[in-house]
């Protein structure tokens, strides 16, 4: 039977916290140090009792990376714009990267999610909340505020990774609508880099 993977990528600029959001929803240990991402990181999950992989693509906003990450982004079923609540800077290159990619017809037919990180955090600056919701609005999508430290938001996520397979993808009728992906016994992790 054919493994069906619900591919899920995110990018954004470095030291946003897409690594640690990425082995938060996957049931990684966060590295104590920070490992600057090289390119493309791959965790994934598998779903006992399924054929079914949620496949996370830790993509790297760096310029350098462009074109290999627009090809992870391209075959992505859904794509999460990331910026870091503690930094307006990091917004504006993450509208910098949207904007590059906007050229692309993909994006249009993409389901997109605009997601601020480390929104725990007390470093916060003011109207980074209107900043997500503003992104939102230009990619027609939602903006949901995470945090890899309180796992907030990740529910959120995981809520339109089921919604999305069970419209898109399901082919063995197998519906997510009921599965707890954040389940803790439900972790299989792997990571590969
Ligand atoms: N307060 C807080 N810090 C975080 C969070 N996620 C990541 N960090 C910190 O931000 C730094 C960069 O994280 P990392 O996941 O490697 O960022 P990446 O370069 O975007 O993959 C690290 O020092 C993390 O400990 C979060 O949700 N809250
Ligand atoms: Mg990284």
């Amino acid at each position: 039977m054919k493994v069906n993977t619900l591919k899920l990528a995110i990018i954004g600029p470095e030291y946003i916290g897409k690594t640690n959001l990425c082995k938060e929803m996957t049931g990684q240990d966060k590295a104590s140090t920070y490992i600057g991402t090289i390119g493309v990181d791959y965790l994934h999950r598998t779903i006992p009792g399924t054929k079914l992989t949620v496949g996370l693509w830790d993509l790297s906003g760096a310029k350098r990376f462009e074109t290999i990450i627009e090809s992870f982004a391209r075959n992505s079923d859904i794509l999460m714009f990331g910026f870091s609540s503690e930094d307006k800077g990091s917004y504006n290159l993450m509208m910098e990267l949207y904007n590059r990619f906007s050229d692309n017809y993909f994006l249009r037919k993409k389901e997109i999610i605009v997601i601020a990180t480390k929104t725990d955090s007390s470093k916060s600056y003011e109207g980074y909340k209107e900043d997500g919701s503003l992104a939102a609005t230009k990619m027609s999508c939602k903006f949901i505020e995470t945090s890899s430290v309180t796992r907030a938001g990740i529910n959120d996520i995981f809520d339109i990774c089921r919604s999305h397979y069970d419209r898109n993808i399901d082919p063995q009728n197998f519906k997510l609508e009921n599965v707890d992906l954040s389940d803790p016994t439900l972790k299989t992790p792997c990571y590969i880099c």
